[in-house]
């Protein structure tokens, strides 16, 4: 597919997506968001895709935010509109896709770019990258799910200081307090998401997606268990689960067909 803002390549059933505006870091402007929704999209209903990896272009940032001067004469109800249709059709789609998204955090992660990384499933960042929430620095707060998806993985302490301090924490530091699940060289970033990939491409696909949505509903859903309890019966209805308990009995490696 051709986009203006995205490269997005499809190679060995993973999809690369490598937001490409270096000259403003990557910022998500309002084309950007449009064409992620649509490569989004595309992941979730292309069978031969196991598994996306999202990166920004460049060594200096991953994405450093929404596109500050695209937003700078906005209305209440337009800075709503954007937020929420931001939401439903980039973050949360992201986050509900029934494909693993990893985000491969080469820099800046800040405001809406930290929250795309948080709206992947899995965040891997090099040495270099710093992530914070600035909005306060604007007179603004995060508004493509950051206070929610940051509360939910480094708990509330912790994302309040982050949110109204606006610092920006090293990629250790993200670690440390579990807001990236690795570290590594820039060099190694996208190898270290291929490899996660690579092992997730060995499992049962529609049991990856009833696990990914098992998870989200412990977050998104009144009654999370509920949602194990069906998607984890509907995984008995699979072809791959005869497949997967044939092969262990056969002390063979299982050929998963994602049916
Ligand atoms: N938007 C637009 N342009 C940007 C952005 C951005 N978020 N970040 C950087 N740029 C541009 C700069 O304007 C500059 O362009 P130019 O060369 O034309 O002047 C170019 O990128 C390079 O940036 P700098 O010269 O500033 O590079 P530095 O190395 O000096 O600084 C920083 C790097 C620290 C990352 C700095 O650029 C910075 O602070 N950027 C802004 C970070 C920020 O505040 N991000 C949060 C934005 S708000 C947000 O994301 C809200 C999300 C929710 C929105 C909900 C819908 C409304």
């Amino acid at each position: 597919m051709a986009y203006q803002n995205l490269i997005s390549e499809l190679k060995d059933n993973i999809l690369y997506i490598t937001i490409n505006r270096e000259k403003a870091l990557n910022a998500l402007n309002k084309d950007t968001l449009a064409e992620l929704a649509d490569v989004v999209a595309f992941a979730g209903k292309t069978e031969e895709i196991r598994g996306v990896i999202i990166t920004g272009a460049g060594e200096k940032a991953f994405v450093a935010g929404a596109d500050i001067k695209e937003f700078s004469d906005y209305t209440g109800k337009q800075g709503e509109e954007l937020a929420r249709s931001g939401q439903d059709l980039v973050f949360n789609a992201i986050e509900n896709s029934k494909k693993p998204f990893i985000a491969a955090v080469n820099g800046f992660a800040l405001g809406g770019g930290l929250e795309l990384a948080m709206a992947c499933h899995i965040r891997i960042a090099s040495e270099n990258a710093k992530l914070g929430l600035p909005e306060v620095t604007l007179g603004l707060i995060p508004g493509y799910g950051g206070t929610q998806r940051l509360t939910q993985l480094v708990g509330k302490g912790k994302a309040i200081e982050m949110i109204i301090t606006a610092n920006m924490i090293t990629a250790v530091e993200a670690e440390k307090i579990g807001l990236v699940n690795y570290v590594v060289l820039q060099t190694d970033l996208i190898g270290k998401a291929e490899e996660i990939l690579n092992a997730i491409k060995q499992r049962a696909p529609l049991a990856v997606a009833a696990a990914i949505k098992s998870v989200i509903a412990s977050i998104n859903e009144t009654d999370g268990y509920d949602t194990e309890i069906k998607e984890f019966g509907k995984c008995f209805e699979t072809s791959d689960f005869k497949e997967g308990v044939t092969a262990f009995v056969e002390k063979r490696k299982a050929v998963f067909l994602g049916k």
